[in-house]
């Protein structure tokens, strides 16, 4: 399927069938046996967790991200993560230095409610977010003192959510624990860190 979903109107949409689905699925084994993906802790005021996901971090040596009191240091691009980013700066015309790799075994492994607005993404961050293998649903909650109601996405194979504008500032995002899906998803979100 492809095709063009608006979720929230100059702040967010979903584009349908971004890869195909063969090449999507080649993707994702790929990464899967080839990505370092490793159990992050984070720290949430006193307390440290370890993240009911696995996660790796790639892109240009000098794009270092802090989030959850971790500074991140990514690892050199690997030629399936390559490939995919220059498909995605071809389809939003911008440029990524780095991005966030994301592995949900299965629907017990989750992402909890935050948004992206770390300074080194800048006030108003394009973030490009394509999925692979099992779909899960994406909420987007507002924010306090934004009046609209949640919006609700299926993030299917293949699909590249694009989150831009004030999307940060109005809304957090969410990928919730759901007992009923079972297929492992891995999600790669494309940033540009600023120097
Ligand atoms: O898995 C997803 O679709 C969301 C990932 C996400 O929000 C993030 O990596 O910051
Ligand atoms: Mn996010």
């Amino acid at each position: 399927m492809t095709g063009h979903i608006t979720v929230v109107p100059k702040e967010c949409h979903l584009v349908l069938g971004f890869l195909g689905d063969s090449r999507g699925f080649g993707f994702f084994e790929q990464l899967r046996n080839e990505a370092q993906w490793a159990r992050h802790e984070v720290r949430v005021f006193d307390n440290t967790y370890a993240t009911p996901r696995l996660t790796a971090w790639y892109g240009d040596a000098g794009a270092v991200y802090r989030y959850s009191g971790t500074t991140h240091v990514p690892l050199p691009w690997i030629a399936p993560l390559d490939a995919i980013r220059r498909n995605v700066e071809e389809h939003t015309g911008t440029a990524f230095n780095s991005v966030l790799l994301n592995y949900y075994r299965d629907g017990n492994d989750c992402m909890g409610r935050h948004s992206d607005d770390e300074r080194e993404l800048g006030p108003c961050p394009l973030i490009a977010s394509l999925s692979l293998g099992g779909r899960r649903m994406f909420v987007l909650h507002p924010k306090r003192g934004n009046s609209r109601e949640a919006r609700h996405v299926m993030l299917v194979h293949g699909s590249l959510l694009l989150m831009y504008g004030r999307c940060q500032q109005h809304w957090k995002h969410s990928v919730p624990r759901s007992r009923t899906l079972t297929q492992p998803r891995i999600n790669l979100t494309f940033r540009q860190v600023l120097g």
